[in-house]
């Protein structure tokens, strides 16, 4: 059935037609102002759950090492096993000095042959995106793929390790426990700190 509606058939007028326009303009100013900058933004969770897998991964990895490369089997360093208040009787060892934090000798992680064996190991290590050493690797020296991908393509991960005894956060000269930090930077070059502390047990 034809529209008889004789408003409808007579169209718009031109107030009409300037005032839908100014709408118009209104509406695509609040799109491109409000909405479009939020659909950048909203990447940044995504990114931030991926960085704290990374962290989560490196910091299990680190944990699960040994205190220090001094420590046995059976003596632990800074043991005062006679308890006679210094560290020089028989069997009795010394933690690694703060200055020697770091790989120990012929320690490396980057290959699958990697031989990193304590916490302190890992201060400086340095992988991913912007570094000379550019892929990051699982605690065997894998490189992570998934469907043939680099899961961690773009970020980066950068490790400090201090003595923190008090676990304050501030290095101190208490070594009875070591604070492990991890620098997560993602690909859109947002850094997030995250921190864990392993003791002399
Ligand atoms: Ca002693
Ligand atoms: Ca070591
Ligand atoms: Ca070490
Ligand atoms: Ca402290």
């Amino acid at each position: 059935m034809p529209v008889t509606n004789s408003k409808v058939q007579a169209g718009f007028t031109l107030i009409e037609m300037i005032i839908g326009i100014v709408v118009f303009a209104i509406a695509l100013t609040f799109i491109t102002t409000l909405i479009f900058p939020q659909a950048g933004k909203s990447v940044d969770p995504i990114m931030q759950v991926r960085a704290t897998e990374l962290a989560n991964t490196i910091i299990s990895e680190i944990t699960a090492m040994g205190y220090d490369e001094n420590s046995q089997n059976s003596v632990r360093c800074n043991d005062d096993l006679n308890d006679d208040g210094d560290l020089d009787d028989a069997g009795e060892i010394s933690c690694t000095p703060i200055g020697n934090f770091g790989p120990d000798s012929s320690e490396f992680r980057n290959n699958t042959n990697s031989n990193f064996d304590d916490v302190d190991d890992y201060h400086g290590l340095q992988q991913g995106a912007g570094f000379s050493d550019a892929i990051i690797r699982n605690s065997l020296g894998e490189i992570l793929l998934v469907d043939g991908q680099n899961l961690y393509a773009g970020f980066s991960i950068s490790v400090l390790v201090t003595y923190d005894g008090d676990m304050d956060g501030v290095t101190d000269s208490d070594q009875s426990s070591k604070l492990i930090l991890v620098y997560v930077t993602t690909p859109g070059g947002e850094t997030i700190e995250f921190s864990a502390y392993r003791s002399n047990y």
